[in-house]
């Protein structure tokens, strides 16, 4: 899966009937990968938003990833789900969904070393600036913070938190594999232009 820009969705951020003109937009900007990040819907519906964004992210050749959980991720037949320190260990995820992909936050070089060995397909770090997206979210780690995650792992690195198009392109000074974001994208009116804006070949242009 190519990495590069992750966005994260949810209907609180993004209406059900919207998902496939965004899903259309996104891509055409160089989004990658749509995440589907709910932490406050009732099951019924995260599967029937998650079976939409499925559909739409097939259509747009989207990479497409359910947070937290697996039963979800698997349901509505996403290609990974990304999960925290506090979620289902990546082993136990690899033995119930041997085929999704799976992606492990970390926030400190403690856990950097620690997800090394439950082996990820990528890890996340972050928050790597300060976010207004995450109620429980962590200090920011800082790009210094992020420079040596980099260096322990051996890995594909995500970077996520507070990242937009005015610091974004400290972010693709390091070996990350790509990046993930809120509100850059989902709080710009023009979605298609907002992630063009964060591709790294697109750094030092002022937009379309
Ligand atoms: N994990 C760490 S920061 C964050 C998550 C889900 C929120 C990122 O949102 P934003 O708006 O891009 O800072
Ligand atoms: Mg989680």
């Amino acid at each position: 899966m190519d990495l590069t820009l992750q966005v994260l969705v949810s209907p609180d951020n993004l209406a059900m009937d919207q998902i496939p003109g965004f899903c259309t937009a996104i891509a055409r900007g160089g989004a990658t990968v749509v995440q589907l990040r709910s932490k406050t819907d009732p099951l019924r519906v995260m599967i029937r938003y998650g079976q939409e964004l499925r559909e739409a992210t097939r259509n747009e050749g989207l990479g497409f990833i359910v947070n937290d959980r697996v039963d979800v991720a698997l349901a509505v037949k996403a290609d990974g789900v990304h999960v925290g320190q506090d979620d289902m260990p990546v082993p136990l995820v690899r033995a119930i969904a041997p085929n999704l992909l799976v992606g492990l936050s970390v926030s400190n070089v403690e856990e950097a070393h620690a997800a090394q060995a439950e082996n990820p397909d990528y890890i996340g770090v972050g928050p790597v600036f300060p976010t207004f997206s995450k109620i429980d979210a962590n200090a920011p780690v800082g790009v210094d913070q992020l420079a040596k995650i980099c260096a322990v792992v051996d890995m594909p690195v995500v970077a996520i938190g507070g990242i937009g198009r005015l610091n974004v392109s400290q972010v693709w000074g390091y070996p990350v594999a790509g990046i993930a974001v809120i509100s850059a994208v989902m709080s710009a009116e023009d979605k298609e232009n907002a992630c063009y804006l964060l591709r790294p070949e697109n750094q030092g242009l002022m937009g379309r």
